[in-house]
């Protein structure tokens, strides 16, 4: 049986992986019906990977014999000024999920729950690599300005990112 703070903890994480989610999809809603393809691109990888993000959360549950609770996800914003400031609120976002994190590895912590410390490292690490993603794109961005070619030819480099999809269930859950 999971540890009842714990399970409430990853339920509420879940929703808020799902709200990542929502969050990405309108900003590439966003940026396809502005004519950045490669913005919008950029952006559905990220919904996808935000849904794996919930989906590893959500195994972990069931492969540890919890009970996972779905909660209503909440409106997102559905338009951007610009690219810089799509891309300052994925980062605002990431240092919030961040923190998000954090709370859990302190809860699992003060819990003694080792497997779920074990389990949280990869998403530990995962933030800092989510982090860096969105600066790097707010520092090409910052030296773009308004340079209408610069935006192009980023929009292009976008257009390439592939989803990888993340493989989110633990082998013997798939027995
Ligand atoms: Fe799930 O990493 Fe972004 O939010």
């Amino acid at each position: 049986m999971m540890n009842a703070k714990i399970q409430d903890a990853i339920n509420a994480q879940i929703n808020a992986e799902l709200w990542s989610a929502y969050l990405y999809l309108s900003m590439s809603a966003d940026f396809a019906a502005k004519g950045y393809p490669g913005f919008a691109n950029w952006m559905m990888v990220q919904f996808k990977e935000e849904q794996d993000h919930a989906m590893k959360f959500l195994n972990y549950i069931i492969q540890r014999n919890g009970v996972v609770e779905l909660k209503p996800i909440d409106k997102v914003q559905k338009s951007w000024k610009s690219a810089l400031d799509a891309y300052k609120d994925t980062l605002a976002h990431e240092n919030v999920v961040t923190g998000l994190i954090n709370n859990l590895f302190k809860i699992a912590t003060e819990e003694n729950d080792f497997a779920t410390q074990s389990f949280l490292k990869w998403y530990i690490d995962e933030q800092v690599e989510e982090e860096e993603n969105a600066q790097n794109l707010i520092d090409a961005l910052t030296l773009i300005g308004d340079n209408g070619y610069g935006l192009y030819m980023l929009d292009k480099e976008l257009a390439a990112r592939v989803y990888v999809p993340l493989a989110t269930t633990s082998s013997t859950a798939a027995v």
